[in-house]
């Protein structure tokens, strides 16, 4: 098979500082699958329908790109890498850089069961992890001017986790932490990983980490800021809404150093919860120091949302809904000229109004809101269906957000205390996505992705 461009020469790239020096450690040979420079074409139980493809402003390709395949039986040299991940919901950890306008999407057909995208970029190749709730095909693409193309797929079983990039000297796969507990969130810390492995947070890499004991919830997703982790604790059933996945709630949450060591430790008391599967970090106050963003909620008032220090120190809160049964969705700590915001999107299942909180004297006042968007679906544990971020390099941040009937990606700016509708993503055939929205910086472009309820999954890239 050729393996023309697919040599497992995969040179870190050096401009970034958080890959020098690589990381280095062993990974027991069933925890992880490569994309390697072998022939077979491994066992496309989902493969990808390259037919469907249609480059950008081209006839359909032909597939010349090799499958990935499972790694040999050999031990393996592997570094954490960057991906679209953003399970805080806030920027992704690889901002995007720019491109100018979007042009015309591109599809391609995976299996109808897909639910998410996370794509990851190693030297000039884009891969695509698309998710079902059972396992991951992961799609190597590759551009040539505007032309896309895209290699065959390698399906795996991943439980429904959200995938972990990795990166040895044959290529990129999907790594499989130790221990990881089904549903819960792993995100790239330091030199390695932090994920949840039974009633611990461990924190390092596969073969030496820390492990933090904690009453951890069951599908709590971690977030970092790159010094701390936050995990969602205290599971309570107190809440009977369930709109997140399951009936239990977070009752707490723990904040823990990068040695393991907990820094802060809060306790809800009853009847309130945290309605969702992550905390978000951020500056909230305007004051360089970041802040622990949360979703309370109970059953008389709804929803509201609260700021603590990392201490552990309650320091601002929004109202509530004032009905119970009423969500809201955090999305995203956003940068803007008058300083931060919090935002959000409230009753995203019923109508759905963006809003944008701004700390004031201990408080979250809203300063801005629009209608309507849904960036959830009811009962997905999917959670980050919206992204933050300049979008089109224009200098300005931009919330994309899927609209109401979720058909379309709109693209929202905060200027002078109003949201304006800056341009739109709009699916092939208007089709329907309840998936992530996955956001990449490829060859010097903006690549936004979603996969629809059909297993469409689409891809819009911004001119060069
Ligand atoms: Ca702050
Ligand atoms: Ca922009």
């Amino acid at each position: 098979m050729d393996a023309q461009g697919y040599a497992p020469s995969y040179e870190v790239a050096t401009s970034d500082p958080r890959y020098d020096p690589p990381m280095r450690f062993r990974l027991p040979i069933v925890s992880l699958v490569v994309v390697a420079a072998a022939c077979s074409t491994g066992t496309n139980r989902n493969p990808v329908d390259a037919t469907t493809v249609a480059p950008v402003g081209t006839a359909p390709s032909q597939p010349e790109i090799p499958a990935p395949v499972p790694l040999p039986d050999v031990d393996i040299i592997y570094a954490p890498i960057v991906s679209s991940q953003s399970p805080s919901g806030n920027l992704a950890e690889q901002p995007v850089m720019g491109g100018g306008p979007f042009g015309e999407p591109v599809s391609f057909t995976a299996d109808p069961s897909s639910v998410r995208v996370d794509l990851t970029v190693i030297n000039d190749d884009l891969y695509l992890a698309v998710g079902t709730p059972q396992d991951a095909s992961l799609i190597r693409a590759t551009l040539n001017g505007d032309q896309i193309k895209f290699g065959e797929s390698m399906t795996w079983p991943t439980e429904g986790n959200d995938p972990v990039f990795g990166l040895n000297d044959d290529g990129v796969g999907l790594v499989n932490l130790p221990g990881r507990t089904a549903q819960t969130g792993a995100v790239r810390f330091q030199d390695g990983w932090a994920w949840v492995a039974g009633d611990v947070v461990a924190i390092g890499t596969p073969d030496n980490y820390s492990e933090t004991p904690l009453d951890l919830l069951d599908d709590t997703l971690l977030v970092s800021n790159g010094d701390f982790v936050v995990a969602l604790t205290n599971p309570v059933r107190r809440l009977n809404h369930g709109i997140v996945g399951d009936g239990i709630e977070g009752g707490g949450f723990a904040v823990i150093n990068d040695n393991g060591t907990v820094r802060a430790q809060v306790v809800l008391e009853a009847p309130d919860v945290i309605e969702g599967r992550s905390a978000m970090l951020g500056d909230v106050t305007g004051n360089g120091e970041t802040e622990v963003v949360v979703t309370l909620s109970n059953a008389e008032v709804g929803a509201w949302v609260a700021v603590y220090d990392l201490d552990g120190t309650l320091i601002a809160q929004s109202t509530a809904i004032g009905l119970g049964n009423r969500w809201r969705h955090q999305i995203a700590i956003m940068p803007t000229a008058d300083g931060p915001v919090i935002l959000n999107v409230v009753t995203p299942h019923i109508g759905g109004t963006l809003e944008a909180l701004r700390f004031s004297e201990g408080r979250l006042e809203p300063v801005a809101t629009i209608g309507q968007y849904s960036t959830h679906t009811i009962n997905s544990r999917i959670l980050d269906g919206a992204y933050i971020g300049d979008l089109d390099g224009d200098g300005e941040i931009e919330a994309l957000v899927p609209n109401q009937p979720r058909n379309r990606l709109v693209a929202l700016s905060l200027r002078d205390g109003k949201f304006v509708e800056k341009f739109i993503l709009e699916t092939p055939d208007m089709s329907r996505s309840e998936s992530n929205i996955a956001v990449i910086d490829w060859q010097g472009r903006t690549v936004v992705a979603v996969v629809g309820v059909d297993g469409v999954v689409t891809l819009w890239l911004t001119n060069p």
